[in-house]
């Protein structure tokens, strides 16, 4: 759409922001088909044949689905858009006890930051029970998804935290010092991952210990670089303004930031105030060779480095974006990097191989820009199809834009040429977009998830709370096809779509595995062999329970402990053969916990309650599963 067609439906950046100010921007504008000047629309079809699957049939990809607020991962199966699994990550988990066992709560709190766990012990937790997982990503070997792990950010609690793809448990989980809302992330592509990018979203003092309160001029953000094999922070870079989604390059030289807030203001006057705001680009062997040179400040352990403006400028370059941009999304063609505007109707395209200029011969930061296009309303998030084409999501006008790189830079340099190819309606407000392996150099243009915050009409009504809508869009043609509808629960925010062949996780647990690792050494220290005794071992006060589950029984029928007992109860579950989960379950005492073929689990809880309590297994493991129980005797306490 051109400015004057913009202008003529009375939409203007202006009129936008104080339709946003009006809360128009969330209210679905009803702007769909008819905004529209000269581009093809095309509306919902009949499924495509592609994506039936017959029952038995595999899916030919992996969709790893965020799941916002939530707080967990969600592994679907793709086009056929079956969930197959949720993997427990920043939330408490119910069915497998993520967040109660040993081993869950010892990644939970193992990296929390000390001045946290003592905040979260004086509310008598351990660990945040909630996340605000927004981004999951896999590591990269050379440019595309190599199936080793996953990397999701928790903009909730500041973590950030790592799922191993051969079990699909989550392995660690950091909290980001210094930083605030940790939200944007993304791992380093090439050489490998190396790196985990992640950007803290929300302005605060750097020692943020109440001696500066309401005084935003002295707030900063940060930047980190976290190392993905060891999680842990590599450095940090303080910035101007803040600081909301990145991306980084198919070189591994550059990292690039969208700031929507640089202004640094407090309400959203204040933060929408200025045309342009930036994206920052990282240099990161310059920040490399500077926290190597020591040209940092230490705060909680971690090397800080000045990257703001004005500051030492080898470091950081800011590059001029209208207006409050979002998404940055890097090409298959290794070359161009997306900034969508959001309350600007363009994306602003940058060319990787001009940002070497900013930083020796300090040129222009806008000489790295070679495309602007125009594609409508709300542009948030941008896939691709490794043919030279883009897919926006326009929020406000409820669509996908599909248009061509190449002449998108044709028409800034003065061509007459239409980069949009198409549009189709989606439904509705459409946030993040993934296209098949599109964020690596693998993709492959078969399809594109829209991932709409609003379902409205178009579900049978559950009440107020409605879910979300996902909608599968055929893209192997110009003419794109919606074919599904997928509603979904808060908040499936992001996602990548992952060839099946990249992903090979194991069918049972190795005994050796680290997840399980201290429950064995425990074993071994009391003289216990795990995997072949069934026994209650009393150590003063505390009394460690070992049994063994195969189907349909546990190894103890029955085991004792005095009211007051802190008891942990390990379950090894010795089955060995696919899918036969057993669980343990203590009635009345809120426990319950998976125990998968080969794997040892175990909990600790306090014994306060006397009587007869029954424990089962809440696994369907068996024709007599719900034989596969036994009793705790809890003596009282000696009158
Ligand atoms: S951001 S809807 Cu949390 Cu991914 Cu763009
Ligand atoms: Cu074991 Cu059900």
């Amino acid at each position: 759409m051109s400015a004057e067609e913009t202008k003529r439906k009375g939409l203007s950046r202006r009129s936008l922001m104080t339709a946003t100010a009006a809360g128009a921007f969330v209210a679905g504008t009803g702007l769909g088909s008819d905004l529209l000047s000269g581009s093809a629309v095309t509306t919902a079809r009949a499924a495509s044949p592609k994506l039936n699957l017959e029952p038995g049939e595999l899916d030919p990809y992996y969709g790893f689905w965020s799941s916002g607020q939530t707080g967990e991962l969600r592994i679907l199966g793709f086009p056929s858009m079956r969930e197959l699994m949720r993997v427990p990550v920043f939330n408490r988990c119910s069915a497998t006890g993520w967040g109660q066992t040993n081993e869950s709560l010892k990644i939970l709190t193992e990296n929390l930051l000390p001045e946290t766990r003592e905040f979260l012990a004086a509310r008598g937790m351990k660990t945040y029970d909630n996340g605000d997982l927004h981004h999951p990503h896999m590591s990269f070997t050379d440019g595309t998804y190599d199936g080793r792990y996953l990397f999701m950010n928790d903009k909730a609690n500041t973590r950030v935290a790592r799922v191993r793809c051969d079990v699909m448990k989550c392995d660690k989980i950091i909290e980001v010092p210094n930083a605030h809302d940790i939200h944007g992330m993304r791992p380093q592509k090439y050489p490998r991952t190396g790196y985990v990018f992640a950007n803290g979203e929300h302005e605060a003092p750097l020692v943020n210990d109440g001696t500066i309160l309401d005084d935003p001029s002295q707030y900063t953000n940060i930047f980190t670089a976290i190392d993905g094999d060891e999680m842990e922070v590599s450095w940090q870079v303080m910035v101007s303004g803040n600081l909301d989604n990145t991306d980084c390059d198919y070189q591994g030289k550059y990292a690039f930031s969208t700031s929507y807030n640089s202004e640094m203001g407090m309400d959203l006057a204040g933060m929408t105030e200025n045309e342009l705001d930036h994206v920052v680009v990282f240099n990161i062997k310059a920040i490399e060779e500077g926290v190597a040179a020591g040209d940092v400040q230490m705060l909680n352990g971690v090397p800080v480095i000045d990257g703001r403006k004005g500051s030492n400028k080898k470091y950081t370059r800011y590059i001029p974006i209208p207006n409050s941009p979002h998404g940055v999304n890097t090409a298959p063609d290794k070359k161009h990097i997306m900034i969508n505007g959001k309350l600007s109707p363009t994306v602003s395209v940058i060319d990787v191989t001009k940002v070497d200029a900013l930083f020796a011969e300090d040129a222009d930061p806008r000489s790295c820009i070679v495309a602007e296009p125009e594609l409508g309303l709300g542009p948030l998030h941008t896939a691709f199809d490794g043919k030279g084409n883009c897919f926006t999501t326009l929020f406000l006008d409820s669509q996908i834009v599909k248009w061509d790189i190449d002449k998108a830079i044709a028409a800034f340099n003065g061509e007459d040429v239409d980069p949009i190819i198409s549009k189709v309606d989606v439904h509705y407000q459409p946030g993040h977009n993934s296209t098949s392996m599109g964020e690596t150099a693998e993709a492959d243009g078969q399809w594109l998830i829209s991932m709409n915050k609003f379902s409205k009409d178009r579900f049978i009504n559950v009440g107020p709370l409605k879910p979300e809508n996902e909608q599968l869009i055929d893209i192997s043609s110009d003419d794109m096809k919606v074919v599904h509808d997928g509603p979904t629960f808060a908040e499936p925010h992001d996602s990548i779509i992952v060839r099946s062949d990249i992903v090979n996780p194991v069918d049972v647990w190795s005994r050796d595995d680290p997840m399980f690792a201290d429950a064995i050494a425990q074993a071994k220290a009391d003289g216990v062999d795990i995997e072949d005794e069934d026994i209650v071992i009393r150590d003063g006060n505390k009394v460690r329970v070992y049994m063994t589950s195969v189907a349909p029984v546990f190894g103890l029928d029955t085991f004792t402990v005095k009211q007051g007992d802190e008891v942990t109860v390990y379950v090894t579950n010795l089955d060995d053969v696919d899918d036969v989960t057993h669980g343990f379950c203590l009635s009345n005492h809120g426990i319950a916990m998976e125990v998968a073929p080969q794997a040892t689990a175990s909990v600790t809880f306090t014994a306060d309650r006397p009587g007869v309590h029954w424990y089962y297994c809440q696994w369907f493991c068996h024709a007599l599963h719900m034989e596969m129980r036994g009793r705790m005797f809890v003596e009282p306490r000696a009158a």
